[in-house]
């Protein structure tokens, strides 16, 4: 079985292995739907059909020993980064062989090794984690950055805010990515934020910031690259904004009715899984038959992986506080 280092590194490879990964990322996403209506996946989920041009473009920029920070909807920037979709999916089915050992769930995705840091249920939290871990790194004059993946609804949280001021007063080796998908919870974007623009917000820190087409892995990669690039120089931090879509619901079985009507089939036009075949087709990487057969491969590879998954053991009660850090004596003097 693949390492999520050897994972990390095929991402890394070329554009094929990237428009592979992205096929496991909407297939892996539509099994997770059907195993939440099955009743497999207990508690809740969030999907990212539509935004696996951003996590794969990421993935592919960054050094396994940079950091990044994901949200509960972060399913897709966990296998991007790496990890195995056993890992993955054992984790959201709450089976030992998840990442976390199955006592996390769907929104508690960790693997140093590919360096995830824990994704977090609370909106905006790793946006100062990210800071702190860009702290940690220029302290020690490492050349690593930290990142946060973050949505549009976060942007309007203390810790957004608080996060970009520290972060560009100490000059801190960190990106920010808003993937603005249009939609916080059951909000659109125009009734909870007064500007379209999010990326704008970084003019109140002095931060350089743009938006990019997070639609097209392409445009992430140069994007995210350019950032990347100044932090590690010592530059500082900048401030993404990625235009993406939601192309499910919130979470679990939310249909998403309040969207207007026509608004999906609009973004479906530039599903980012069409924009890189259109791409590599023309550049003669991919045919036709070829994406067919990799489709049809990928189910198979998936269908496997939830085999595994529905047959592994879950933890023990007593595993719930393997993890759990007491303070000593010792460490307390
Ligand atoms: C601090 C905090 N406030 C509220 C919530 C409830 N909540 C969960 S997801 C969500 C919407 C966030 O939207 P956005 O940042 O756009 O991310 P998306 O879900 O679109 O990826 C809210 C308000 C929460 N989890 N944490
Ligand atoms: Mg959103």
């Amino acid at each position: 079985m693949s390492t999520p280092m050897k994972r990390r590194q095929d991402v890394q490879k070329n554009q094929r292995a990237q428009y592979e990964r992205m096929l496991e990322i909407r297939e892996f996403e539509e099994q997770i739907n059907a195993l939440f209506a099955a009743g497999l996946v207990r508690g809740s989920t969030h999907l990212c059909q539509g935004q696996e041009a951003l996590a794969v473009g990421l993935a592919s920029v960054l050094r396994h020993t940079d950091v990044v920070l994901a949200t509960y909807r972060g399913h897709g920037v966990a296998l991007a980064l790496g990890l195995t979709p056993e890992s993955v999916l054992g984790e959201i089915m709450g089976k030992t062989n998840g990442c976390c050992g199955g006592v996390g769930g769907s929104m508690h995705m960790c693997d140093m090794s590919v360096g995830l840091l824990p994704t977090s249920a609370i909106v905006g939290a790793g946006i100062p984690i990210a800071a702190g871990a860009a702290l940690a790194f220029q302290t020690q004059g490492i050349d690593s950055v930290g990142v946060a993946v973050f949505g549009d609804g976060a942007s309007n949280i203390g810790a957004f805010h608080e996060g970009l001021n520290l972060a560009a007063i100490w000059k801190l080796p960190v990106i920010f990515i808003c993937d603005n998908n249009v939609y916080g919870e059951y909000s659109r974007i125009q009734t909870t934020t007064p500007i379209e623009d999010l990326h704008m917000r970084a003019e109140s820190y002095n931060m350089p910031h743009f938006s990019l087409d997070g639609m097209d892995i392409s445009a992430v990669q140069t994007g995210v690259a350019e950032a990347v690039e100044r932090a590690r120089k010592g530059g500082g931090p900048t401030l993404i904004e990625a235009k993406t879509y939601r192309f499910a619901g919130h979470s679990r079985a939310d249909q998403a009715l309040y969207r207007p009507a026509g608004e999906l089939e609009k973004w479906l036009e530039r599903d980012p899984i069409k924009v890189t075949e259109n791409a590599l087709i023309a550049e003669g990487l991919l045919t036709l038959e070829s994406i067919e057969e990799m489709k049809a491969s990928m189910k198979v590879t998936i269908e496997k992986v939830i085999a595994t998954c529905v047959a592994a053991p879950e933890p023990l009660l007593a595993s719930m506080f393997e993890n759990i850090w007491t303070p000593t004596k010792a460490s307390q003097s």
